[in-house]
């Protein structure tokens, strides 16, 4: 009797030293290393709240086993047919409960101050960046520098290594130790931008903001995904976070907001684009923008996405064609672009959508033609 009772105070001993060992914490099998001061406070709620419940599911799994071992019919055991009329069997039925409420009150302190610190409604904030989910790509808009960002799967990875369908174009590029604060609405359905390790997540909807925030602590790359199930593309929608340093975020920054600015002097210069310039602008700008519906081949996905290779619309009248892209198609998946591409970048698209996969219509679109249907 003594040595089984020595055996499970042995056990229990080495269960608690084990919970309390690092070991857990930075197990692969645990959730991902916080990154930043909220994600790691609600980490600890999960570490503790899985402790208490791991050193619960011990204790009963004990007293089973010792019932089973102790109490088994073949030793002669007898139930007590008295154990209601006991102190311990008067009482028990409002003790356990209080046990068990004063354990829960125990986590829910430390819960209720994360919660607190996640619904403060006055962080402070150093820069705010505005993240927009569609189906099924995340854009990203840096309030501050007005830098905007597209970012799509990566669908060139071969051989399909440890990234696959986890990779993207475009990163998010954010700077270490700098109160972020993240700005959620999305442009058809729900999405849910969650990147586990540097912000705890809300969902985006449509027409409304809803706002998380994020000090990340350590320069690296952080991954996540969109959690919300958003559609046929919604395990394609993944998220690429790369932390840098002040210093390098500055320079990114002004790099950025120079390119932007070339960018949009080369887009309403007066200047006639030739046929070769067009096609490779396009054909880069509709393998980011648009092949994730209409595919590279431009054969789309039959009965969902419509082909655009040998498409009335996409070898027919040019001003339609313009129109459908800008304005998209309402009620589809067929999103307006005109927002989100500028006119040499629409022109450059619809030129190679009319002269490539057999689409042999010679059409030539300066982007004077689009600013004309806007
Ligand atoms: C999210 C999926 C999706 C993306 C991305 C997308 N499209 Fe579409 N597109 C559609 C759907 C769906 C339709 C069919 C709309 C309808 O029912 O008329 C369509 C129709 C079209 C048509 C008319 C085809 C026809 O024969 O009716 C053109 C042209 C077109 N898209 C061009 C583009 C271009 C250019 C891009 C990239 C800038 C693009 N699309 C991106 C889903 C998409
Ligand atoms: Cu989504």
């Amino acid at each position: 009797m003594k040595s089984i009772k020595n055996k499970i105070a042995g056990l229990a001993g080495m269960a608690g030293l084990l919970l309390s060992s690092e070991v857990i914490a930075k197990s692969k099998y645990n959730l991902p290393e916080p990154a930043d001061p909220i994600v790691q406070q609600i980490f600890d709620v999960h570490m503790v709240t899985s402790a208490i419940a791991t050193i619960i599911m011990i204790i009963v799994t004990l007293i089973i086993v010792y019932s089973l071992i102790v109490h088994r019919k073949d030793k002669g055991y007898v139930a007590d047919q008295n154990f209601h009329k006991s102190w311990f069997g008067r009482w028990a039925w409002l003790l356990v409960p209080l046990i068990v409420l004063g354990i829960d009150f125990s986590i829910a302190k430390t819960a209720h101050k994360t919660m607190e610190t996640i619904y403060d409604e006055h962080p402070e904030s150093d820069m705010t960046v505005k993240i927009i989910g569609s189906q099924w790509k995340w854009s990203y808009e840096y309030m501050d520098s007005g830098i905007k960002l597209t970012s799509n799967l990566n669908r060139d990875l071969t051989p399909k290594d440890e990234f696959y369908l986890r990779d993207v174009d475009q990163p998010l590029i954010l700077p270490v130790n700098t109160k972020i604060r993240l700005l959620h609405t999305t442009t058809d359905v729900l999405h849910n931008w969650w990147v586990p390790q540097i912000a705890y997540k809300v969902d985006a909807i449509p027409g409304y903001i809803t706002e998380t925030r994020t000090e990340i602590l350590k320069e690296g790359t952080y991954r996540g995904q969109c959690a919300e199930n958003c559609g046929t593309g919604h395990a394609f929608m993944p998220i690429v976070v790369k932390a840098v340093s002040k210093d390098e975020f500055a320079k990114w920054q002004e790099e950025q907001v120079a390119a932007a600015a070339a960018a949009a002097a080369e887009a309403s210069s007066d200047k006639e684009w030739t046929m070769e310039e067009l096609f490779a602008k396009g054909k880069e700008h509709y393998n980011k923008t648009c092949v994730a519906c209409h595919q590279a081949n431009g054969e789309g996905v039959p009965g969902v996405f419509p082909a655009l290779k040998g498409s009335a619309k996409a070898t027919g009248d040019v001003k339609v064609h313009i129109q459908t892209v800008l304005n998209g198609v309402s009620g589809t998946a067929m999103a307006a672009w005109k927002d989100q591409l500028n006119d040499l970048e629409i022109a450059a698209i619809i030129t190679y959508e009319r002269n490539a996969w057999g689409n042999n219509t010679g059409d030539v679109v300066q982007p004077k033609q689009v600013a004309a249907e806007r």
